[in-house]
């Protein structure tokens, strides 16, 4: 824009200027010295337009969806990054939580162990015991002998 002495020329805020916000949608405008920008809310990247935001794909996320969202044992959220299944864990839901040592599952029925496995945890009768309706009984190796 030409000042009043016909001599300098000012930076045009376009971002504030009426009818020169030529950000779309959700994009937000930035003001620079001679131009602007517009921006992505985290989620979506800008199109070569330079002025439209469109959502990242299903493999990518967070701003400008730089990131790569490669979740394993999970679902991609295009703002936040990959959210796990239930029992797993890390950036890419690669990691087993092991849900013995941290008491997710605790093993009430007597002479029963808990062991952890992938994506979960079981409670399983402890050597000696068999599954008999829900009861850890013990195993009567003598009468397996003799049944034999
Ligand atoms: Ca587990």
């Amino acid at each position: 824009m030409i000042e009043s002495d016909l001599q300098t020329c000012t930076d045009i805020n376009e971002c504030v200027e009426d009818g020169q916000n030529k950000c779309l949608g959700d994009a937000t405008c930035i003001n620079t010295e001679g131009s602007f920008l517009c921006e992505c809310p985290d989620g979506k990247q800008l199109e070569n337009d330079g002025r439209t935001c469109s959502e990242c794909d299903n493999y990518h996320y967070g701003r400008n969806c730089q990131y790569t969202c490669s979740c394993l044992n999970g679902v991609c959220d295009k703002r936040t990054g990959c959210v796990c299944d239930p029992g797993w864990a890390g950036t890419f839901c690669d990691i087993d939580i092991d849900e013995c040592s941290t008491e997710q599952v605790v093993c009430q029925m007597e002479n029963s162990v808990c062991v952890n496995i992938l994506g979960s945890a079981i409670c399983s009768c402890e050597i000696g015991y068999q599954n008999n309706s829900g009861v850890c009984q013990d195993i009567d190796e003598c009468d397996a002998v003799k049944a034999q």
